[in-house]
């Protein structure tokens, strides 16, 4: 028994027993508990308790973590190109990128239902781009990205979360939205769009216009509005410009009024997209209600009650919590927008995000103080009245510079106040020195009690920005493909038009003079064509397809010389086209470890000149 151990069987003997313990002191008690070895190590072959799903920032993917042990257990390409799985080379994958393989993937949540997780969907922005993903929960891969259009820099984005309905999509920098080059040069003509998109179809469904930059996003749990921190308000275009005044707003968007705009057909278009636009710009616009918030506020979060929207003032060291039951009354001009504003206390430097915990309490990252704030909601309120009393129930220092946190389940009515994630931009000297380049620092925090206790240093690629955390039984993700995505259609569709079985027939078709469709099912360790010829300058499209019934056998091809490499998971096809080069033998080979004839997984792709 080590001393760990020791220390373990000890403290459990001593509580079963409730007398004193023994030869250990008070100090290694406090420090044994304090760590919570016991809580967060998951020992080998156990399963965690939690998924964290994690934005992989400038990396363009999205990643799958367990919690509380903190190891990634996968990564899913979105605006990436992904060596590994053929991500953005495949033909699926390509089109949907539209040859844009750069992306910045920042907020990353599930659709709900009922104000809860569904597990359908995952959705993800690229901020790069100005686009918006969708993972499909069953196949845990991407199956629809959208353009966000007339804008740049869609930063927050939300889904409803009564029902998987609308996905609301900030764009966060202003742009002209016109063809006359003067506007280009005329920054009062800029403007931002609120962008709906349905998160079913996937397709933009209406847009807001307005003029300040837009930040983060929510919903509220009804149905009834969205949410949008708005900053330069100023309509500056630098930075000293952008930052001038002392208050910004909440914009709160009335999302039954924008509906019957669109549908009275009071709306424009914007250059030669068809989607409908709500004009919004104007101060006393129906469609917007804009509640004063000092300044620059960045995160807003709903608390699972539903009852408040938590702004972070970042550039003020205050939060402000709305109360969304008075917003109804705002609108209505019974009373002045920023009478909806019920508590605005100190929390400290460069407040940026809220997470809570089920219990009343928020916890505010402070990005300037490097710490994670925690307060009581309650108490907030009351002091805003004029009690006295502090709303500050504890403050815990993070390692550093803290961008998000979220807590498990906290954008849901089942918050369950058990695990706080801070997601820290600088991991200094945390780890092992690796050169310039450092990790991000992702801690893990236990809020389970009054005091909050960090648990865990994870180190992240960058740039993680977000992340959420649910207890592993909501979401069930398939061991083979379900076949039902757009993706296999495709495949289908060629296969009626080549009247061939993907999973038996190894075929190659000239398809045009200079094309040819090659069918390859692959079951370890052989390819079902040992070989096959084409010409040189050929497109060659490739659709394998793994017949091993086995899970996570996972085969691949890689076509020598040819910058193709790509996975085909066990009873899934792919496809790939690339241009044949000059004439000789390409070996092409299975780069997956999947039996003992691994390395004899092989074929050749002769070139032959062309004649
Ligand atoms: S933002 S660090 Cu892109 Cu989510 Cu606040
Ligand atoms: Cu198939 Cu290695």
């Amino acid at each position: 028994m080590d001393r760990r151990d020791f220390l373990k069987k000890s403290l459990a003997g001593a509580t079963i027993a409730g007398v004193g313990v023994g030869t250990i002191s008070k100090q290694e008690i406090a420090l044994a508990s304090s760590k919570k070895e016991a809580t967060i190590h998951v020992p080998p072959g156990q399963l965690d308790e939690y998924y964290g799903i994690w934005s992989g920032g400038q990396s363009g993917e999205l990643r799958i973590l367990g919690i509380p042990s903190m190891r990634e257990l996968m990564r899913i390409p979105v605006f990436n190109h992904d060596a590994a799985t053929g991500w953005a080379k495949t033909d699926f994958s390509k089109e949907l990128l539209g040859g844009r393989v750069t992306g910045d993937t920042h907020h990353v949540h599930l659709s709900y239902t009922n104000g809860t997780y569904d597990g359908r969907y995952i959705y993800v922005n690229d901020k790069a781009q100005g686009r918006l993903a969708r993972v499909s929960i069953p196949n845990m891969e991407v199956d629809a990205v959208v353009d966000i259009p007339n804008s740049q820099g869609t930063h927050g984005i939300f889904p409803q979360r009564h029902k998987t309905g609308l996905v609301l999509c900030n764009s966060e920098f202003r742009v002209p939205v016109t063809d006359d080059p003067a506007d280009v040069m005329d920054p009062s003509k800029y403007v931002t769009l609120h962008t709906a998109i349905d998160g079913e179809t996937m397709k933009v469904v209406w847009q807001v216009m307005v003029s300040s930059n837009l930040d983060l996003c929510a919903t509220d749990y009804k149905g009834l509005y969205s949410f949008a921190t708005a900053y330069n308000t100023e309509g500056g275009v630098h930075l000293e410009e952008m930052i001038s005044l002392d208050q910004d707003y909440l914009i709160v968007f009335h999302l039954e009024r924008i509906a019957n705009a669109v549908k009275a057909g009071r709306t424009v278009t914007l250059r030669d997209d068809p989607s409908p636009v709500v004009d919004a710009r104007e101060d006393d616009s129906p469609y917007v209600l804009r509640i004063p918030i000092p300044k620059s506020p960045h995160g807003v979060n709903i608390d699972p009650t539903g009852r408040y929207a938590v702004c972070s003032g970042k550039l003020s060291p205050t939060v402000s919590i709305v109360d969304i039951e008075k917003i109804a009354s705002a609108f209505a001009g019974e009373i002045k927008p920023r009478d909806c504003v019920v508590a605005e206390h100190e929390v400290g430097l460069g407040p940026l995000h809220t997470a809570f915990d089920g219990r009343g309490n928020g916890y505010t990252s402070l990005f300037i103080d490097s710490n994670i704030t925690k307060w009581n909601i309650e108490k907030a309120i009351r002091a805003y009245q004029g009690e006295d009393v502090n709303p500050i129930v504890d403050r815990i220092d993070v390692y550093y510079q803290p961008g998000h946190t979220n807590a498990s389940l906290s954008e849901t009515k089942d918050a369950d106040g058990k695990w706080l994630m801070a997601l820290c931009k600088l991991s200094k000297d945390r780890f092992l020195n690796v050169g310039p380049m450092h990790p991000e620092n992702d801690e893990l925090i236990d809020i389970s009690g009054e005091k909050m206790v960090l648990v865990h240093d994870g180190p992240a690629y960058a740039e993680p920005h977000d992340c959420i955390m649910l207890p592993k039984d909501m979401i069930h993700p398939l061991k083979f493909n379900d076949k039902k995505g757009p993706r296999h259609e495709l495949y289908k569709a060629w296969a009626k038009e080549d009247k061939v079985k993907l999973t038996r027939h190894g075929r190659v078709f000239r398809k045009g003079e200079k094309s040819v469709r090659v069918y390859m099912p692959c079951k370890a360790p052989k390819f079902k064509l040992k070989e096959f010829e084409v010409f040189e300058g050929d497109e060659v499209q490739i659709i394998m397809t793994n017949t091993n019934n086995v899970a996570d056998l996972a085969h691949g091809l890689v076509v020598s010389q040819h910058d193709v490499c790509f996975i085909v998971n066990a009873l899934d096809t792919q496809s790939i086209t690339f241009t044949a080069g000059k004439p000789g033998v390409y070996w092409y080979y299975c780069p997956y470890f999947c039996h003992a004839l691994h390395l004899e997984m092989r074929g050749r792709m002769i070139v032959k000149a062309r004649v």
